[in-house]
């Protein structure tokens, strides 16, 4: 999974700030709500086409679009019909990491991203097909690498949630992993699960 994708909303607003203010520098005739329409438009396709590129096409294409505001709550950028959910790359973390989310894995980083527990039980999927980048092997709330970590960069791929600790019990744990072979990421917390490589 991956880290804070609640920064997302802040940087939301800022883009959508920079480009009224780069309308305004080049078309003083357009009213400004005209102007903000037509950026938070622009910002949403942008977030649209981030969010799609987690999974093949036919999938992310019925998706749901969300980002995360500041608060955690989410904004729905367009609906879907798949029982997918995307969400667009998350600009506070180095390379891009938009993600597709199953049903399951959508409540999974729901409970993570409210520091609940995650219903047992439950097996999720996710696509991560841009790739993605984890300040952390080992703590599902580091926002940056410290003394311990660095960023973990994996290429393209899938990721089980909510299997039970003998499925994870099979793949291995490092802190610092082969992220060319399936791992376990933030093993020993309720936020275990397996990345996938996939290519
Ligand atoms: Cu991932």
């Amino acid at each position: 999974m991956t880290k804070s994708i609640i920064t997302i909303g802040a940087m939301v607003v800022a883009l959508t700030i920079a480009f009224a203010q780069t309308a305004i520098g080049t078309d003083i005739t357009m009213p400004a709500a005209d102007i903000k329409a037509h950026a938070t438009s622009t910002t949403n396709k942008n977030l649209i086409r981030s969010a799609m590129q987690a999974a093949p096409k036919k999938v992310s294409a019925a998706a749901t679009i969300i980002i995360m505001n500041a608060d955690g709550t989410m904004r729905t950028l367009r609906e879907g019909t798949n029982g997918f959910t995307c969400m667009p790359d998350n600009p506070a973390t180095p390379g891009p990491d938009p993600m597709c989310m199953d049903k399951t894995a959508m409540e999974w980083a729901g409970a993570w991203i409210a520091h609940k527990p995650p219903v047992s039980g439950k097996i999720g999927l996710m696509y991560m097909l841009a790739g993605g980048t984890n300040a952390s092997n080992t703590d599902p709330y580091a926002k940056k690498p410290g003394v311990k970590n660095h960023w973990i960069k994996t290429g393209p791929h899938v990721m089980i949630v909510g299997a039970d600790n003998s499925f994870y019990d099979m793949y291995p744990k490092h802190t610092d992993p082969d992220t060319s072979v399936p791992y376990v990421m933030w093993s020993g917390t309720p936020y275990q699960h397996l990345m996938i490589p996939i290519k």
